[in-house]
Parts: C-alpha cells; structure tokens; sequence
C-alpha cells in the first residue's frame, strides 16, 4: 500500500481520560444525533434555552428549500439581544474572568486582559459613540479594523443598539472596501490609524479616505487610533474614538431584537460574479455558534480559548467573538501572523497565554512545517487539550504533523467543515466521541443532515462507500438568510442546482464507516482520462515528499486525455529545484496515487496566489496553467500580487 493510502486509513479513536470528562462521549452523540435529525423541532427547542430571550419563542423551525419560495425562519417569535447574552449576562458570575486576552503584534507589547465587566464598559461606550453618531436599529455599520479589541467591541456594540455590522477584512483594498461600504449602505465605517501586522503596516485611515472617495457623502467615519501616528482629517466626517470613548457613558440599553433581524453582513466570494453579502440573523446564529462552540472544542469553564482566525472571516465572528462569548470564555485575540518575528509565535503564545483549545487552518501548518520541529519543541504547550483546524481539506501530512509535533500523540484534532453561509460547524468530530482519520471531517454536529449526491442525476446516494456533491436535506439554526439585497441570487446559487436541497458547492466522499471526506470545491475537481480526480488528492501526495512544502494542482486541457495535471510546487527551504527532482516527484506521485495521477507539468513557485484569509486561488492557476494569462481577472484579493507575475514569467511548457 502507498504512504497516502496507509495514512489515510489510520484510526484514532478517542482516548478514555479525553472522553470521561468530555461533554459528549460516543453514546451520547448517537444519542443526541439521532433524536435531533427525528425530531428537530423538539431538539432545538430545547437548545434554544441556552441563550437568554428577552420573549420566549413559540415557534422554533419554519424553513422551506423550495425553489421559488425559499425561507429560513428559527425561533421566528422570540427575541433576544446577542450582544446582552455575550456580554451582560456574565457579569454577576463571571464579571471579573477575562472576556478577551489581546495578543498585539509586537511580542515586545505588552498583551492586555480584558474583563467581563471592562468589555460591557467598553462596549456600552462604542454604543452610545455609534448611537450619537446617528446609528439606529437596521442601520449598517462598516468595521475595517486590525485585530483589535476594538473590533470586537464595534461588533457587540452595533448589535446591542440593533445596527448590522459587515467586517471588511483590514487586508482588503479601498476599492473591495468601498463596494462593500456602498454593497450595503453603510452609515458609518469604523477603522484605524494603522493596522501593524507582521512588523509591517497597513494605512487603514488612508485606505478609507480613498474607498470613500465613491460613497455617500453621508458615511461617517470613526477611527480608533491603534498606533497614534498622523493621519489626514476631514472635519466633520471623521471623529476620534479615543477622545469620544474618553468622554462616553460606560452604561448604555440594549435594543430588543427578533430572532430573525439581521446580526451581521459578510463578504464573500463564489465560482463567479462578485462577492456576496451572506446575511446571518441573531437567534439562531447565536444558538449554533454558542452549542457548536462548547461541543466541537469542548470548552469547560475557565478554559481559554484560541482561535488564529481573522475577524474579517466567518472564523473569527463565530469562534473568536459571538461562540466564544455566548459562553463566557476566554478568547484570544491575535494581532500578528505566524511566522513573525519567528516561527515560533503560535507555540510562544500558546505558553504564555496557558491555552487549552488552538484552532488554526492547514495553510498555517504547512507553512511552518517547512520551518522544522524546533520551533514548536522549544516551547512548553502542555496546557494544549485540543487542536482544531477549518478552512481547507486538511492533507494527512499537515494532519500527522499536527498530531505529532504540537499534539505530542495525544490530542484530538477536530477537523472542522462549514462555509461562511452555513455560520458554524457543520461536519466535526467531537472529541469525546468521533474516532478521527487523518484528512477526513468525520460525522455531522447535533441536527445536520449531509446528504451526498450523483451530481449527474441529483440522485441520493445512500450506500456506502459514495461519492459526489455535498448538500444539505434540512436548515440547521445558524444556516444564512439570504443575500444582502439579492434574495434571487441567493436561491439560485445554493438551491436551484439540486432541488430541495442546500448545495455547498463541495465535492464530497463518505467512506464505509460513514465518515465524510471533503474532495474540494468542485470545480477543482479535474477529469482525467474519465477518471474524476479531487486535486486535494494529488496535493496532499507530493506534499507527502520530502522536499516539498506546499502544492497546488489545477486541470488543463488536454489533447488526449480531457484534463491534464498542473501542478506548482513550493519546495521546503533549502532544497535545490532540478530537472531530477521533477522528475522523482513525478514518479513520486504516480506511485502515491497511481498512474492515472501522474502529473503532466511542474512548474515551481517560490510563493502561491492566496487570499488573505490563506486560501489558494486556483482560478488564477489555472488560467496560467491554460497560459490564459490576459483575463486573470480580479487580483485585489491577494495578499502578494507579485506572486502571480512571477508564475506567469516562469510557465512551464508542457509536452
Ligand atoms: C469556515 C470557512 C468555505 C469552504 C468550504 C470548503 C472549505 C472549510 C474545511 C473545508 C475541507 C474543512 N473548507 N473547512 N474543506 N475541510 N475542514 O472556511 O468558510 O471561507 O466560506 O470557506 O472552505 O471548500 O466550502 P469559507
């Protein structure tokens, strides 16, 4: 058996010391699973007393998937303010515990720990700044902040006065910034003087001046001074934060929402056209991130709680801020990245800090595997209970890695499947109860319905093994309204391709068992001589070897066999790129897999195109892989646009 196939079916069922104190053991997840999917309305009914109502909800699900006429409606009649079951409602018996440790970027800062009752200060004074400022319920509310404590308190302050907030992620240009602005209709924008990050900075303040420059004169702007240096002023628009906090009251009401008034609007991109505004409401989002929050990372009291995620992604609203806070935890919040000033930062922190959950994504770890163990083992992480990880299929390598090196053998790692449409975790395993495979995200969380689809036919497949698209059978609470302004477009994209059903747009596997293993979106799924073929799979061989660091594999057209492999190589640091070395990887791959997975073309890259979040643009590669390069498209998005100058200049050509 090959290397890929002999880790991929490895088995780590969890261990007993993990499962004796954990909130849910194996019996209790069947348990709980199967009278949630029998009777859903009596099962969040009873979920839903987690969060604190201001008038209790009669009616718990009405949510309807036809075409035409799709609506998704929880706890419709109740109502409720997130910000007063984030904040509030800790202060009698958790008011002095630390809501938010801020780590800044600059390890020689100093952190600072933010209470209970420091962050229902902070927030109320945010209220009524945003409040004076003109800010009503159903206004929106632009946050282009650093990761700050400000942001989160920008977040639960526009929810607490009923304002819809949409995080547009710092690294975002001024025109992605102002077609979000303008996309919703913002009344005000919050942002900072600077955002540091890295050793480098950005120039927030500036970055506003221009995307306002093709907004409503209207839009006001509040600016947080994070690093105190000049910026330009306009009278009468801009108002400082700081001076206006000095002067805020530090006690302010909270407004009384419906379960289904809007909480947040966030950005995100699709296959095509431009970004979406995902809408997610309040009750029920606040339920999901709250419940998914203490089971998937099984968060006991007092633990502290890291999740490496940006506020600008759905990550970092559900599990840095709204899960995290709905609980009374500890969150941390980290300003920096990974690999600055060493690549030791995440495990110094860890220590420091005395974390117990760390939830990362696999681009992070694969880049600092190719820095060497020694930076992890100099560190002291034995107060690590759980790793998770989210954002892309996890290849076994990054996953043993994990396991081994920051794991010591000896935590779980939750592999965790869910969309910014779908607010929380949909697909996990939960510690105390999931057996966990290398690669694979395991089983659906409490009242998840996965479904896997012949995507020719639309078809159900109900044996096991199968494969093809993933959907979902019914509405989970967290799971997104609508399309900012597009109800349309929202039903066609996620329910007109497959009728009755939510479609991820992921390609997907169920093995014997019933684990799922995401293959990738689908279209990154490429067609090899008739054979379909994940590019996660041919990833995750040649990331398995030795030499190379990172691997993205695109299709492209070919003569004889459909699609042909593409793929560009990053090699670990050190290691000379050779026409042998190709060569080897060549075979290396064909040997993982098999023949049919051979790649066609390697071209190395000294860097891949990413997002700022860390993913991979394969549309990008792919046109360079087609040498399609004049309509590459947008590149605003990418955290180096020099990256993909530098892949254009050294194409490969192929046989
Ligand atoms: C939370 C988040 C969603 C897409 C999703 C899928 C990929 C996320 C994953 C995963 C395999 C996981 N994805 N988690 N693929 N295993 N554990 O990332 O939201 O930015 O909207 O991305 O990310 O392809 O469809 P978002």
């Amino acid at each position: 058996m090959n290397t890929a196939a002999k880790t991929a079916a490895a088995v780590y069922p969890p261990r007993k010391e993990f499962a004796q104190t954990a909130h849910v053991d194996a019996d209790r997840y069947a348990e709980l699973y199967a009278a949630s999917v029998a009777d859903p309305e009596a099962f969040w009914r009873e979920e839903g007393k987690r969060i604190d109502w201001i008038r209790p909800y009669e009616t718990v699900k009405n949510t309807d998937f036809t075409l035409g006429q799709v609506s998704i409606r929880w706890f419709e009649d109740g109502t409720l303010n997130v910000c007063a079951n984030c904040v509030d409602r800790h202060l009698e018996t958790r008011g002095d515990r630390t809501a938010i440790i801020w780590e800044p970027d600059d390890p020689k800062d100093a952190p600072k720990h933010i209470s209970y009752r420091e962050l229902h200060g902070h927030v109320c004074r945010m209220a009524n700044i945003l409040e004076d400022m003109g800010v009503r319920k159903g206004d929106r509310v632009v946050i282009y902040l650093p990761m700050i404590p400000e942001a989160a308190y920008a977040m639960l302050a526009c929810a607490r006065i009923g304002a819809v907030h949409s995080v547009v992620f710092a690294g975002f240009s001024p025109d992605a910034l102002g077609a979000r602005i303008n996309g919703c209709d913002a009344k005000v924008v919050i942002t900072a003087d600077y955002a540091p990050r890295g050793g480098k900075k950005t120039a927030l303040k500036s970055n506003t001046d221009k995307a306002l420059l093709h907004a409503k004169d209207s839009v006001k702007v509040l600016m947080v001074r994070r690093t105190g240096e000049q910026t330009s002023w306009v009278q009468g628009r801009d108002h400082d934060y700081n001076e206006l906090a000095l002067e805020a009251d530090d006690v302010s009401g909270c407004v009384e929402m419906g379960a289904e008034d809007p909480l947040f609007i966030l950005y995100t991109s699709g296959s095509t056209g431009q970004p979406k505004g995902v809408v997610h409401t309040s009750g029920g989002y606040i339920v999901y991130t709250a419940m998914t929050h203490e089971y998937v990372f099984d968060y006991h009291e007092g633990d502290v709680f890291w999740c490496t995620a940006d506020v600008g992604w759905v990550t970092g609203h559900s599990y840095i801020v709204y899960g995290p806070l709905a609980n009374g935890a500890t969150t941390l919040m980290f300003e920096g990245v990974p690999t600055w000033p060493d690549a030791g930062r995440f495990w110094e922190v860890c220590a420091r800090h005395k974390v117990n959950q760390f939830y990362s994504a696999p681009t992070a770890i694969r880049a600092l595997i190719g820095q060497g163990t020694e930076w992890v083992e100099k560190h002291d992480l034995s107060s690590l209970k759980l790793l998770g990880t989210v954002g892309e299929p996890i290849n076994p390598e990054a996953w043993n890695w994990y396991n081994e090196v920051v794991g010591k053998g000896h935590l779980p790692i939750v592999d965790t499947w869910w969309q910014t449409e779908t607010g929380g975790h949909l697909l996990t395993p939960l510690p105390g109860a999931t057996p966990l495979k290398p690669g694979s995200a395991t089983k659906p969380f409490f009242g998840v319905q996965p479904v896997i689809l012949d995507p020719h036919t639309g078809e159900e497949i109900t044996t096991n093994p199968a494969e093809g698209v993933l959907c979902l059978k019914d509405s989970w609470p967290a799971q997104m309204r609508t399309v900012w302004g597009d109800h349309e477009r929202f039903e066609k994209t996620y329910f007109s391709d497959y009728k009755g059903y939510y479609f991820s747009g992921d390609g997907c596997r169920r093995d014997a068992d019933g684990d799922y293993w995401i293959t990738g979106r689908v279209d990154d799924v490429i067609n090899v001589s008739g054979h379909r073929m994940g590019t996660a799979e041919v990833e995750s061989a040649l990331v398995a070897h030795e030499t190379v660091a990172e691997a993205a594999v695109v299709g492209y057209p070919h003569e004889i066999k459909g699609q042909g492999i593409y793929c560009y190589v990053t090699l670990m640091n050190g290691v000379e790129p050779t026409d042998e070395l190709k060569a080897e990887l060549q075979k290396w791959v064909r040997t993982e897999i098999g023949p049919i997975a051979k790649p066609d073309v390697i071209q190395w890259a000294p860097g891949l195109p990413k997002t700022r979040s860390g993913k991979i643009m394969r549309r990008i590669l792919r046109k360079i892989a087609e040498n399609d390069t004049g309509s590459l498209g947008d590149t605003s998005t990418l955290a180096d646009p020099s990256v993909v100058d530098d892949l254009i200049a050294n194409r490969a050509g192929r046989e």
